[in-house]
């Protein structure tokens, strides 16, 4: 079994300081909240960041700031930034991370509901025109999927040339919209991809964990942070994203599953090497 790529999605778009009062806002926070998860054992780091007020932005300098705040103190991390942004965006607004040539950006492949009235919208000729931007830039997609039918749609484009094979999916789980996380859905999931793909898991609120140890037993791999689950345990808030990372690393070693370090995980997910 490969080592297990852990990624941490430290910030997110939707969880606030009043959901967790250490869920990271400005650039400082951002970096801090990143070394910490790096130092725990993340090997890549899902960025989505804010104005220093909370507020969700894909705006590229405030991306820029980030990128270089994070990169001084974790200089290998791998730099994952969302192209989902926060719900109600533009694809214009979205797509500005991807002009910083990260390594990976997310590319989510399908619409749904996302709680109460939002929807997230990402319709067919959207996921081809963020995929063709990716490919025209190098970056390697990490496959965002809410349900079973986004996988479908991630296969069609794949087989269509607008998602370069083999695939690295992240099955996003428990979305109040999406795919619930139970082992039963996970399996379903992971049995409904092409082989030779690598894939995460990210379980959400109270799937997170037991979502981790399915990924670590079947051999994918896990993301956790307080873009999902904002509790270390039930009804005890997570100091920092590092206790998240710093759980999975302690069940991973329980079940002799060894961590990645980023450049172990550029090598299981075919990225270029580091220069
Ligand atoms: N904030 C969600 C609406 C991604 O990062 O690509 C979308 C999201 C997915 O978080
Ligand atoms: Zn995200």
């Amino acid at each position: 079994m490969d080592k297990l790529i852990i990624t941490a999605c430290i910030c997110g778009a939707e969880v606030t300081k009043e959901h967790n009062p250490a869920v990271p806002y400005t650039v400082e926070e951002i970096a801090n909240e990143a070394y910490g998860a790096y130092k725990a054992g993340a090997s890549i780091i899902h960025l989505h960041v804010r104005y220093d007020d909370g507020t969700p932005t894909q705006d590229v300098e405030r991306f820029r700031e980030c990128f270089e705040a994070i990169r001084a103190k974790c200089p290998d991390v791998i730099i994952q930034p969302s192209t989902g942004g926060a719900v109600g965006m533009s694809n214009d607004e979205r797509l500005q991370p991807i002009t910083l040539m990260p390594e990976m950006a997310t590319l989510d492949c399908g619409t749904c509901n996302f709680g109460g009235d939002d929807i997230f919208v990402n319709t067919e000729n959207m996921i081809k025109d963020f995929g063709e931007k990716m490919i025209a830039r190098g970056i390697k997609p990490e496959v965002e999927v809410f349900d079973k039918g986004m996988i479908d749609m991630a296969n069609r484009l794949c087989k269509k040339g607008y998602i370069k094979a083999p695939m690295h999916f992240d099955f996003v789980m428990g979305v109040n919209g999406g795919i619930s996380g139970e082992p039963r859905d996970l399996i379903f999931m992971k049995e409904s991809i092409p082989q030779g793909s690598t894939w995460t898991v990210a379980g959400v609120g109270r799937y997170e964990f037991p979502m981790a140890v399915m990924g670590i037993l079947m051999g994918g791999h896990v993301r956790v942070g307080f873009e999902d689950n904002v509790y270390l345990s039930k009804g005890v808030l997570a100091k920092s994203n590092a206790e998240l990372v710093e759980k999975v690393v302690r069940l991973a070693k329980e079940f002799g599953r060894e961590i990645a370090t980023p450049d172990e995980a550029r090598e299981i997910l075919g990225l270029a090497p580091r220069k």
